[in-house]
């Protein structure tokens, strides 16, 4: 018998509370999903089996944060809890001022509105769909400036999150400075596929902005998930904690846009954090326009409660490893059939590479669009496309964006499926596979002005 050369670990946690799942027929999915215009996120939860839509606000709470859910402090004013979750955010991300938001989309739009003039240019380690509207909005420019690596799905690179130096002071140069508002820099790259970027690489970035004056805001989302991807892919952090990390991730910037639904095992939060006075002063005042007073920002004192409960056990080395465990366990097996997904393998999703798996479809007939409603008619499981739709159309000229990246994300709420779960979807995908050649594109029959993606309706080609 072949010797294990590593031990199993399992989920750090047993199971309290369960929630059906329902199960529905193959014809009944075919009319649902008709119904839904063939876009996922036009399905209803219940006609769902197994729900990789996304990570985002589906976590599963702990007992620890369920009873802190009963500590909440309603005052409209001045809540126990604010002070609690600020506290925390001190700590473990080590900036000085905390404005809470409803979710990471309000933090983006507060510093997006402070920080962008009209004409403004906003570099950063490629777009994510509600922080470049922001941008946009705000009336900015997002320029990507990831490493060539991170748009080729068959590349290996350990951090391929990380943004090109050259590419950067390229548009410095360009522009000129003084017309970038900020550098955006996202940890992990949630669009190139959960890619961290490395330590090094953040040093660098935040030597070339200081010597040019300008300002670096992190997407702390995934934050702690790249943490993980630090410790152990770069030698010098091997032996160092998962909030050692964090923290000095954190240093190498000025302020920081969290949606709290991922890292910090909540269903709804997010906050805007700060070092300096002056913008946290600007946002202190915005976030009464936007979210609500600077002490809940959107939030009942129960969610500021759960999320600063939720911050101590998302650092966890035993959580982290069981999360992005799962996410490999599924890539692995996937890999090992030949599935083509993007490597290495994510955080917090696995990403089927829709052009390699449906090569007969051109990007027109939207790929992962329609790969993801396969996905969902073979076996009841939601995915999200994250391809021509998601990248939505050019401002200036309303022509569709073409991005490279034609994917299609399942993504792992964290703590809420088992690895059996994990199997059927293997199972799934692979179904889909075999049937691959028959399988036709998509035309769009209705298209919203703002991230279309959403709420776009298809027709089968
Ligand atoms: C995800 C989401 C949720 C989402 C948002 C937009 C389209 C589809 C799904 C949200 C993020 C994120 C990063 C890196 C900011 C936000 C916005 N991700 N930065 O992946 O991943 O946060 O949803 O709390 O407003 O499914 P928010």
């Amino acid at each position: 018998m072949e010797k294990l050369t590593k031990r199993s670990w399992a989920e750090p946690f047993k199971i309290k509370v369960v929630e059906p799942l329902r199960i529905s027929t193959r014809e009944y999915r075919e009319s649902a999903l008709r119904e839904a215009g063939y876009n996922t996120f036009l399905l209803r939860s219940r006609d769902v089996y197994i729900d990789l839509l996304t990570d985002s606000g589906t976590n599963a709470m702990s007992d620890n944060q369920w009873a802190g859910m009963m500590m909440g402090d309603e005052a409209y004013a001045g809540s126990e809890n604010f002070y609690n979750l600020e506290a925390q955010v001190r700590k473990y991300y080590g900036y000085k001022y905390l404005v809470p938001t409803h979710q990471g989309r309000g933090a983006e739009h507060l510093i997006s509105r402070i920080l962008i003039k009209p004409g403004d240019f906003v570099p950063g380690n490629m777009y994510f769909t509600t922080t470049r509207l922001h941008q946009e909005l705000a009336g900015g420019t997002f320029v990507d400036v990831i490493i060539d690596e991170a748009h080729e799905p068959e590349s290996t690179h350990p951090f391929k999150g990380n943004i090109d130096l050259d590419k950067l002071s390229d548009v410095i140069k360009r522009v000129g400075a003084e017309h970038i508002a900020y550098v955006t820099v996202a940890a992990t790259v949630n669009m190139a596929g959960g890619q961290p970027i490395s330590m090094q690489n953040l040093r660098d970035v935040r030597a070339l902005a200081e010597k040019h004056g300008i300002k670096v805001v992190l997407d702390a989302t995934r934050a702690i998930e790249n943490a993980w991807f630090i410790k152990q892919r770069e030698p010098e952090f091997a032996e160092k904690s998962i909030p050692e990390i964090l923290h000095e991730m954190c240093s190498y910037s000025d302020a920081a846009t969290m949606s709290g639904k991922k890292d910090l095992l909540v269903n709804i939060g997010g906050f805007l954090a700060l070092n300096d006075p002056d913008i946290f002063e600007e946002a202190r005042n915005l976030v009464v326009v936007y979210e609500g007073l600077h002490t809940y920002g959107g939030l009942a004192g129960r969610d500021m409660e759960a999320m600063a409960r939720g911050i101590d056990e998302a650092v966890q080395l035993d959580h982290i490893r069981a999360r992005v465990g799962q996410v490999e366990y599924v890539g692995e097996r996937l890999l090992s059939i030949g599935i083509p997904i993007v490597v290495p393998i994510g955080g917090h999703a696995v990403f089927l590479d829709a052009r390699r798996f449906l090569p007969h479809l051109n990007q027109l007939e939207f790929p992962a669009q329609a790969l993801a409603a396969e996905l969902y008619l073979e076996g009841g499981v939601r995915s999200m496309e994250r391809g021509i739709v998601s990248a939505g159309r050019n401002t200036k000229t309303g022509e569709h964006n073409f991005p490279k990246l034609e994917l299609v994300r399942l993504t792992f709420p964290r703590r809420v499926y088992t690895q059996a779960h994990c199997d059927v979807v293997t199972e799934a995908v692979e179904a889909v596979y075999e049937r691959r050649d028959a399988i036709r594109g998509l035309k769009m029959v209705y298209e919203p002005k703002y991230l279309r993606f959403f709420q776009t309706r298809f027709e089968r080609l």
